[in-house]
């Protein structure tokens, strides 16, 4: 799966041919203007995993918060529930060349996690780890928009487990890869250090919009 993946962003996955229903309420133009280039919509949901989908009970759950951080947080389920959280809705792009519009998430917006732990000035890049061993690395400016999220629910329930329940981040901003399911840890850093895709040769960023699929050849 490994090897498979790192050559559909290389090479750009096969292609299904779009369902009729992938049309769905959407206009044409709609499509044109949110679906960023090599991209085709689905209305399914896939799910993408490394082949483990970690079980993570409530009373177990912790997001630690920490590194080059003022004030670091280790919240347990009801703490972590306890903050503000918001409603969003955004548009998934996933490397593998499909995006889905639509998605409401409900969780924590990720400008209130860097207002809670405030990053130190040195603070430049973050590690995101998860409880599958999986993780992802972002500059620190990513974490700063409008629609980031953690989040605990989708379109009104609550997240499952395959698509990372209880929580995981959200960045609509960047390819779906960046977004880690069961998620456990943010680790702010000063420099950057490749995540999991991210050291098989997928892009630093992933900026969907600029097709950074792949990352410039590693030295
Ligand atoms: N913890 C964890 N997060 C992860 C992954 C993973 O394998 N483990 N895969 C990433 C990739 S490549 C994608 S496309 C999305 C898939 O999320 P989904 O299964 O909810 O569609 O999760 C991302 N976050
Ligand atoms: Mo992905």
């Amino acid at each position: 799966m490994v090897a498979k993946k790192v050559r559909w962003a290389v090479e750009g996955r096969p292609r299904r041919r779009a369902d009729a229903d992938a049309q769905g309420p959407t206009t044409r133009d709609d499509q044109r203007r949110r679906l960023p280039p090599g991209q085709q919509l689905v209305t399914d949901w896939p799910v993408l995993d490394l082949g483990h989908q970690p079980a993570v009970d409530l009373r177990d759950f912790r997001l630690a918060i920490g590194g080059m951080v003022e004030q670091s947080v280790a919240w347990d389920w009801d703490a972590f529930a306890a903050l503000g959280h918001v409603d969003s809705v955004s548009d998934i792009h996933c490397v593998t060349a499909w995006s889905r519009f639509d998605n409401r998430w409900r969780g924590l917006p990720t400008t209130a996690l860097l207002d809670a732990v405030r990053p130190k000035p040195e603070a430049r890049f973050v590690m995101v780890k998860s409880h599958d061993g999986y993780a992802t690395n972002l500059p620190i400016e990513a974490l700063r928009v409008p629609d980031g999220i953690v989040a605990t629910h989708w379109n009104d329930e609550p997240l499952s487990r395959a698509h990372g329940g209880p929580a995981r981040l959200v960045l609509p901003q960047l390819y779906f890869w960046k977004s880690a399911k069961w998620v456990r840890q943010f680790w702010f850093m000063d420099r950057d250090a490749p995540g999991f895709w991210e050291a098989r040769g997928y892009h630093p960023l992933g900026d969907p919009w600029r097709e950074q699929r792949t990352g410039p050849p590693s030295g």
